[in-house]
């Protein structure tokens, strides 16, 4: 892409001002790493101290903060002291043979990729003869350890990466703790060529560039071959789907990427050819500008579930690689609207863009889009949408020992935890953004940006490729234009139009409905077809997910009603409630874990979420008992190893690393009559964070019948404790009103009926066919929802 900065309509001191904020905000949160963590792998930023491999739960990455200090400050600034300094005591403080169980993917993005854009730089410096003359290539040597520290986890048959290796012990040996998996994300497997290509072109050994490229030959020749859409979790073993659903975030995002990126890095067509295959079905079937859905791979037509999950937002800014703005404009101003309504982008959002999860753990992938948008249009616009972003970090993330991530963006409550991404991501592609291209220490169109944004040069393409290209398998994509093969610049896409932006933005303004004038007619129509379904209509819309809330404003209520239109078959009617619907929106039933056994006596209560599968315990009159045992893996993301002792017991499973339902089932095939999950993020509780159902993995989950229940980790802990204290453990999951030793609360029996013609007297004349529903309770007299008087409110 071509720099076009054009700070006019900004402000030239706006542009600098942000500027020199971001390194501010950036010098505050890796000083805070350097002061209250370093050597530790991560900042704990609430209790000012490092996260310790083995004292606090494992996160099963491991993290490498300071390579993202070199490389920022040593590209983009020129910091070249700093930087010498940086290289030093990585090459000095880091072991890599270390009794640690990794993510490979999270390894490969994070440290791998930040170990070679090290080396890259401290090449390029010790080449132009100022600095780093000491360097030997310490750097690559780490990188090429790490590699093939990295390497046994492709030992399958199939060619597709475990998603774990012990760093010292591999896969196989007895003592690696690992290798049960048999399951694996897309992106997981398909995010290594980049860094593995470079370290091979870099280090002259082909071997790891052979098996990345291998891994993407595999997942290519797995795609749906009628929709050349992907799923998100294969079987390493067999090259089975283990998830279908579709869609370009969680699970698959970089796979789409590093598809691109590989032919740009690498210049070779066949990873061109497979990423415009792709792209034109996620176009056809995934991209409803603005939105990007979820479809199932074999049948994409049909959408899997009504979110979308943040990772996405990554997709605007590949498809300003891929010379296709219009869309990536569209989608990036939803999210931005997002945004402006939740002040940060959810983990989870709805297509009606409420909050599905509340999470935000300091994501880049927003900042990273607009980065590439304004590069891509040059439209200030996109220097306002990054300003916003670091205004917002500053007043809700920022704390005196860094930044925190959010737990939940209703509540603004934080979680102790800075990734890594948000120094080698977010910092640098907001600095960039407000950065002029001369002014920065290199080209930067010399290189091109991992998924970690580390930086590897496009140079590599003509160093010597160290294996052999499979060219000839070419697979013709249809659709070709304009860029299918190449990249865009601003200086040809937008001649003398700095306005083609906006007029596709102008349309997505009020989305969400933040900024909009106040709506002065709440009641929205909707069609029911009574006399084809034989439905009673409030029925017929509980059947579409649709509740009613009366009214207050009885008078809107009475106008409504009055609607003249009918059809043949068709009452037209208006809604005189509000209109709630899809699943999400659904009230959560609060569930409980009851400790039942001596000592607590039913008196240790934990609130706990319900699941949209499995037993539904609110149909169960006395709840699901038995006594608890931890399964073991405790994840049950792999083979389950103690089925003796879950038979017959309620089984406890942490959350993460694989789908609720797939650890449901392993376990009920393992014997235990019931699964209590527990969140593995810490310090979560239901106190601070609103329940939420367990959802299935988008497959049916039919066959799954023990009872499911979700704990925050705080009330997780208790039940933990009490294990670990007590030899045995028995426990009631039941919802929390039916609750053992509590006071029943009377309830009211109200229901709707339609009302009989003649029943609610109204003086205006009815012109048209009406609907009335009538609310009955035990205690009041039958009252219309459109009736207009205000006593009669129900
Ligand atoms: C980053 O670690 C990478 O970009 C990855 O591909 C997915 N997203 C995270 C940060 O959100």
């Amino acid at each position: 892409t071509n720099s076009m900065f054009s700070p006019e309509d900004f402000g030239l001191c706006t542009v600098i001002s942000v500027g020199e904020q971001i390194l501010e905000m950036f010098d505050h949160a890796y000083g805070s790493y350097m002061k209250y963590a370093y050597p530790a792998d991560e900042l704990m930023p609430l209790s000012c101290r490092g996260r310790v491999r083995g004292l606090e739960p494992n996160r099963v990455i491991l993290f490498f903060p300071l390579l993202c200090f070199i490389l920022f400050f040593a590209q983009l600034l020129n910091r070249l002291e700093d930087f010498e300094e940086a290289v030093k005591k990585t090459v000095k403080d880091v072991r890599l043979d270390n009794d640690v169980v990794v993510s490979v993917f999270e390894t490969n993005i994070r440290v791998l990729g930040g170990l070679l854009g090290a080396h890259v730089m401290a090449d390029l410096l010790k080449q132009r003869g100022e600095k780093m003359q000491w360097y030997g290539d310490e750097l690559l040597h780490m990188a090429k350890d790490l590699g093939y520290r990295l390497l046994p986890a492709f030992n399958t048959t199939s060619g597709l990466p475990y998603p774990r290796v012990n760093l010292r012990y591999g896969v196989v040996n007895p003592l690696s703790r690992t290798g049960t998996e048999t399951d694996t994300c897309t992106a997981c497997a398909g995010t290594m060529i980049l860094e593995f290509a470079a370290l091979s072109r870099l280090s002259g050994e082909s071997v790891f560039e052979e098996h990345a490229r291998k891994a993407l030959d595999v997942l290519w020749e797995k795609r749906q071959r009628g929709s050349n859409l992907m799923g998100t979790v294969i079987n390493i073993h067999n090259g089975d789907w283990v998830r279908r659903d579709s869609g370009v975030g969680a699970g698959i995002d970089s796979y789409y990427e590093y598809l691109m990126k590989a032919y740009i890095l690498l210049g070779d067509n066949v990873y061109l050819e497979r990423f415009n295959t792709h792209y034109s079905a996620i176009m056809k079937y995934i991209s409803q500008p603005p939105l990007l859905l979820s479809v199932h791979m074999h049948n994409p037509t049909v959408n899997v579930r009504s979110w979308m999950d943040s990772l996405l937002a990554f997709f605007p800014g590949l498809q300003v690689l891929r010379g296709d703005l219009k869309p990536a404009i569209e989608t990036h101003e939803m999210l931005y609207q997002v945004t402006k309504q939740h002040k940060f982008l959810p983990e989870a959002f709805t297509t009606e863009f409420r909050v599905h999860w509340g999470q935000h753990p300091l994501r880049p992938e927003f900042a990273e889009s607009t980065y590439f948008l304004y590069k891509a249009t040059g439209d200030p616009y996109y220097l306002k949408v990054g300003q916003s972003i670091v205004e917002k970090l500053n007043t809700h993330t920022r704390v005196p020992c860094g930044f925190a991530a959010v737990q939940d963006v209703r509540t603004g409550a934080h979680e102790d935890r800075m990734d890594s991404f948000f120094l080698a991501e977010m910092f640098k592609y907001l600095y960039l953004l407000f950065s002029e291209k001369s002014h920065l220490p290199f080209d930067i169109d010399d290189y091109i940006f991992t998924t970690e944004a580390h930086l590897l040069p496009v140079s590599l393409s003509t160093s010597q490729p160290a294996c052999e290209g499979n060219n000839t398998d070419l697979y013709t994509t249809q659709v070709e234009d304009l860029f299918t093969y190449s990249c865009p610049s601003a200086q040809t896409l937008f001649p003398n139009n700095p306005s083609f932006a906006k007029t596709i933005r102008d349309s997505y303004k009020y989305l969400t409905g933040v900024g909009r004038a106040p709506h002065t007619s709440p009641v929205r129509g909707i069609e029911l077809p009574l006399h084809d379904t034989g439905m009673e209509p409030v029925e017929f819309l509980k059947s579409m997910g649709i509740s009613l809330t009366p009214l207050t404003d009885m008078a809107a209520a009475s106008s409504a009603s009055r609607t003249k239109d009918s059809q043949k078959g068709v009452y037209r009617v208006k809604l005189v409630a509000e209109v709630r619907h899809t699943p999400e929106e659904e009230e959560v039933v609060p569930h409980i874990v009851q400790l039942i056994s001596p000592p607590f006596l039913g008196r240790t209560v934990l609130t706990a979420g319900p699941a949209k599968f499995g037993m539904d315990l609110t149909k169960q009159e006395h709840g699901v008992k038995g006594s608890i045992v931890k399964s073991v893996p405790y994840t049950a993301c792999g083979h389950i190893e103690n089925p003796i002792e879950l038979q017959g017991h309620i089984a406890l499973a942490l959350r993460g690393d694989c789908m609720f339902a797939a650890k449901a089932r392993r376990l009920q095939e393992a014997g235990a009559i019931g699964v209590i999950f527990i969140d593995q993020r810490e310090d979560s509780s239901s106190a601070e964070t609103p329940l939420f159902q367990m959802v299935g993995d988008g497959e049916s989950t039919d066959d799954i019948t023990v009872p499911l229940v979700f704990l925050f980790s705080r009330e997780g802990a208790i039940l933990t404790g009490a294990l670990q204290e007590h030899q045995n453990v028995d426990v009631l999951l039941l919802p929390k009103e039916r609750q053992l030793g509590k006071e029943k609360t009377e309830k009211l029996n109200i229901k709707f009926r339609l009302a009989k013609e003649g029943e609610l007297e109204d003086n205006e004349a009815d012109t048209g066919t009406t609907i009335r529903l009538v609310l009955e309770t035990d205690h009041q007299e039958p009252c219309s929802l459109d009736r207009k008087s205000p006593q009669s409110t129900p």
